[in-house]
């Protein structure tokens, strides 16, 4: 077809910029594809990283205003598990699907060095799981719950000391799959003066082990001032609290303690509202547009190169899926007329001797019977000859026997003839 051989470039050079001398109404596009995605409803997943108790969960309900009804982990755990719950949320007409995913067990073993892998192989399974549904002849997308985990909230622990390994090692495997945001759990812990040495200390080992985390973006003029002060306040250093406490004519949430009372969505306690700002109210869109165009793309790249797939052949030529697919599927069948006629081969080889095999047998059959006949002919000569020994001795016997018979009758005779 003409119309698909045209290059792209070639279809840009013929195109013309015309003035409308009425309105039209396709002006009205991005406010269908408004309804049209409200309509649809929308998803967002979050993957919650960190020690057991280090107040994910106490977050989680902090940040959606709810109660996410969650129950403690174990501490005892001899790997680290997975958990993910999906709940359905709604605020004005906006439906969205939210998946909260929390690591169970993560940092309490001994050896702690595989603790990544569990995190790294469910962030792998949920791409996967995508790339089988996108490569479905019949697929149905639009329907299709996706799992990608479009954010990980990485929760640090509160030391004031810097990183742990295992922080840098889990980010590090983590930062090309899905977008890092590391926020200080429990900030509460830490002093002002210190919290600042904290927040620097952390983004210098980032920086100096080379773990790219989240970069609010700059580049939409309207958030760009914004996400560009916030990326200089991360990691963000938040409480959570599930408590509420009255203040002046206001409830809000907040954490008492005998000196005093930390506000949950004060920005001079905490973090907490920048997070908030941040993640819901203005990157989440960007966050599950990153996952899906960089990091679902590199991961699928990586699966189609490993399933021998690629778009350009050994002289660097750009090549279509389809004649990948037709050299892939010729070398298959290359392959397996190889492999039949190997196994052909084999099976006349083996039938070979086999019959060799059976040939000799029969061979050694034929002497043992021959030397079988042989030995009975002779056996069978030889009582012959016994045979007729023992009737010529027998004949013999009783010729003996007559004659001494008769000799003795004619002794008698004698005998009574004299008397
Ligand atoms: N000081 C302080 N304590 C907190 C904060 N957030 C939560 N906690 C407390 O820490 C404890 C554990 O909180 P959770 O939210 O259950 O922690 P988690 O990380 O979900 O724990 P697991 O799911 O069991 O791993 C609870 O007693 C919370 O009240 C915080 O910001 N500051
Ligand atoms: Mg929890």
């Amino acid at each position: 077809m003409a119309a698909i051989d045209v290059e792209p470039t070639k279809i840009e050079a013929a195109m013309r910029t015309l003035k409308l001398s009425g309105h039209v109404g396709f002006d009205s596009l991005p406010d269908q594809l408004v309804n049209k995605s409200v309509q649809n409803g929308f998803v967002f997943n979050i993957l919650c990283i960190g020690e057991t108790g280090l107040g994910k969960s106490t977050l989680m309900d902090s940040l959606f205003n709810t109660n996410f009804e969650s129950s403690p982990s174990p501490h005892n755990l001899p790997t680290v598990k997975l958990k993910a719950h999906t709940y359905e949320l709604q605020e004005s007409n906006v439906r969205l699907k939210l998946t909260i995913c929390d690591t169970v067990g993560y940092g309490d073993q001994v050896n702690k060095e595989d603790s990544f892998k569990a995190v790294v192989d469910y962030i792998d399974a949920q791409f996967e799981a995508y790339l089988q549904e996108e490569l479905k002849i019949k697929r149905s997308l639009p329907s299709y719950h996706d799992s990608r985990l479009h954010v990980c909230l990485y929760f640090i622990c509160p030391t004031g000391h810097g990183l742990k390994s295992i922080d840098l090692v889990c980010m590090k495997k983590l930062d090309t799959k899905v977008n890092i945001i590391p926020i200080i759990a429990k900030a509460d812990t830490i002093s002002k003066t210190e919290l600042q040495k904290f927040k620097s200390k952390i983004m210098q080992e980032l920086q100096a082990n080379g773990v790219e985390i989240y970069q609010f973006p700059v580049d939409d003029e309207s958030v760009s001032e914004v996400n560009g002060t916030m990326n200089s306040h991360i990691p963000f250093a938040v409480v959570g609290s599930t408590d509420f406490v009255k203040i002046g004519n206001k409830t809000v949430r907040a954490r008492q303690y005998p000196w005093g009372t930390v506000q949950v969505e004060n920005e001079s306690h905490c973090d907490f509202v920048k997070l908030r700002e941040m993640l819901i109210r203005t990157n989440m869109e960007d966050m599950r547009e990153k996952t899906h165009a960089r990091h679902y793309e590199l991961y699928r790249r990586r699966r189609l190169a490993q399933m021998g797939f690629s778009d350009v052949d050994a002289d660097n030529k750009p090549l279509s899926f389809q004649q990948t697919f037709e050299q892939k599927r010729s070398a298959h069948l290359q392959e397996l007329q190889q492999k039949e006629d190997e196994m052909r081969q084999m099976f006349v080889q083996r039938v070979k001797e086999k019959e060799a095999e059976l040939k000799e047998a029969e061979k050694e059959l034929h002497s043992k019977f021959d030397k079988l006949k042989k030995d009975h002919t002779e056996e069978k000569k030889r009582l012959e000859e016994l045979r007729k020994k023992i009737e010529d001795d027998t004949i013999e016997f009783n010729r003996r026997k007559q004659q001494s018979a008769q000799s003795h009758h004619t002794l008698t005779l004698g005998k009574s003839k004299k008397k």
